[in-house]
């Protein structure tokens, strides 16, 4: 059981035109009586109602007229009794009924996230969807915001649960057989078996095929941009950006530094990198420069490899690019064509940075290197937690040691502890199986008042 009642402030820190202090627990109504006056008291308030007042400290000083909402439980976020406390946007005022209402025994601030974690021990809501809200509030883009209302909703949740189910019922099996085992009864037949953990370890893999894309969805692509000096990179970075963000020169070895910015294109964060020219110089800056641009390189989910039809090819940068890199995640772009329109060197995309013409088409094949042609809808489960990956693949594990075991015709006593470990470990992910540990791994990430 919780004990304590616990206090803070739910909205952003600041001035603004309300703000919202939340309490819950199982004083939350009493504490808020002792300050709070009213037409009625807090504690007769009927659940999902609105009252007015004054907070007044202990020398009876009005602090502030509030607003204040009554969620009895079980039916409020944590699913214990809380209250909202609606008052003028002011830190100072925020600040003065907070410490008012933690000088109360047994009343505290809140720890981050500890709303929600209350919700989850409460059974309000399940670990994913817990998680989920966080992504929820931290969400930037409209993909990012759809996957983890997706989550919100439980589609992840429900297609782990089916999961745990067939293999409840497929263990429960083995072991009713392995009770009869004295009088030679065969319950499972053990091709059916094999088929049906096989079909079980589809589905895995189709949940962990799709955290490519989820993870792509909730923390963006980097892209770094990359090629010889005066290529046109910054120019590049620029027209995206719709602004001029980067210098542009006809000096070659212009940016020094990594530029990063970040874009939503077709509502995906792309981070985008400009970086140093790439050549051998005797500049130590320049060198630098040179040496983050690889570093950038090394890190980045997708290459625009940029070249001019004025310098032409670079076979060589090209092959010190596949060093530091993969070829699939490589664009090779060719820019200027607007000086040269029939240039015959050869690119993925070909595209003038000083009049826009192709870069819809560089969109495209961002889109396609980051998400490739998954055709994922918003009812589908997808996967975009490393967390929930990891236990996918221990899962998977076990279920291919139970193939293993089946296949070797071993006792069911064997297949059917593989079983039951894959399904604990999905358990996992739903949070019925959890230890304190991946709890305050999980909610230390909220921010207070959540
Ligand atoms: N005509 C034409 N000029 C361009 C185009 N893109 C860039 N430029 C010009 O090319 C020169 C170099 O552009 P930058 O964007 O500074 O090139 P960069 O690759 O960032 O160069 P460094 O930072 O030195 O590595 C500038 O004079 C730009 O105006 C283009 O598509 N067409
Ligand atoms: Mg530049």
């Amino acid at each position: 059981m919780n004990e304590d009642t616990i206090v803070a402030l739910a909205t952003p820190a600041g001035v603004g035109a309300i703000s919202i202090i939340r309490v819950s627990g199982s004083k939350a109504f009493a504490v808020t009586d002792r300050f709070f006056f009213g037409k009625i008291k807090i504690e007769n308030a009927a659940t999902h109602t609105l009252h007015y007042g004054y907070i007044k400290n202990q020398d009876e000083e009005k602090i502030d007229d509030v607003l204040i909402s009554v969620f009895r439980a079980p039916n409020s976020y944590t699913g214990e009794d809380s209250i909202e406390i609606n008052t003028h946007g002011n830190p100072l005022i925020v600040q003065k009924i907070i410490e008012l209402l933690v000088s109360v025994d047994e009343v505290r601030l809140a720890e981050p996230g500890e709303f929600t974690k209350r919700a989850f021990l409460n059974s309000r809501l399940d670990l994913t969807e817990a998680e989920a809200v966080a992504d929820v509030i931290n969400s930037r883009t409209e993909a990012s915001f759809r996957g983890a209302r997706n989550q919100l909703d439980g589609f992840l949740s429900a297609r782990v649960n089916d999961l745990r189910s067939q293999l409840l019922n497929l263990s429960s099996f083995i072991e009713l057989e392995l009770d009869f085992a004295e009088e030679d009864i065969e319950f499972v037949n053990l091709d059916e078996l094999s088929k049906r953990v096989d079909s079980i370890i589809i589905e895995i893999d189709t949940l962990l095929e799709s955290y490519e894309f989820g993870r792509v969805i909730r923390d963006g692509v980097n892209v770094a941009i990359v090629g010889r000096p005066n290529v046109g990179k910054s120019s590049l970075l620029n027209y995206i950006l719709k602004e001029s963000r980067a210098i542009v020169s006809e000096i070659p070895g212009t940016t020094r530094d990594v530029i990063r910015e970040e874009v939503s294109i077709n509502g995906i964060l792309f981070r985008l990198f400009d970086t140093a020219g790439i050549r051998i110089s005797e500049d130590t800056i320049e060198r630098e420069g040179i040496l983050r641009s690889q570093e950038t390189v090394r890190n980045s989910d997708v290459i625009i490899f940029l070249e001019d039809v004025k310098q032409g090819e670079s076979r060589e940068l090209q092959k010190d690019l596949l060093d530091l890199s993969s070829p699939d995640k490589i664009i090779k772009v060719l820019n200027k064509i607007d000086l040269d329109s029939t240039s015959e060197i050869s690119a993925d995309v070909k595209i003038s940075a000083k009049t826009g013409e192709g870069i819809d088409r560089l969109f495209f094949k961002l889109k396609e290197k980051a998400i490739g042609s998954s055709s994922y809808t918003e009812k589908t489960a997808i996967v975009t937690n490393l967390r929930h990956h990891n236990c996918l693949k221990k899962s998977r594990e076990n279920l291919i040691n139970a193939r293993e075991s089946i296949i070797k015709k071993m006792s069911g006593e064997f297949i059917s502890v593989d079983l039951r470990n894959a399904e604990m470990t999905l358990a996992e992910i739903i949070g019925e199986v959890t230890t304190e540990d991946i709890l305050n791994n999980i909610f230390m990430k909220f921010c207070i008042g959540k």
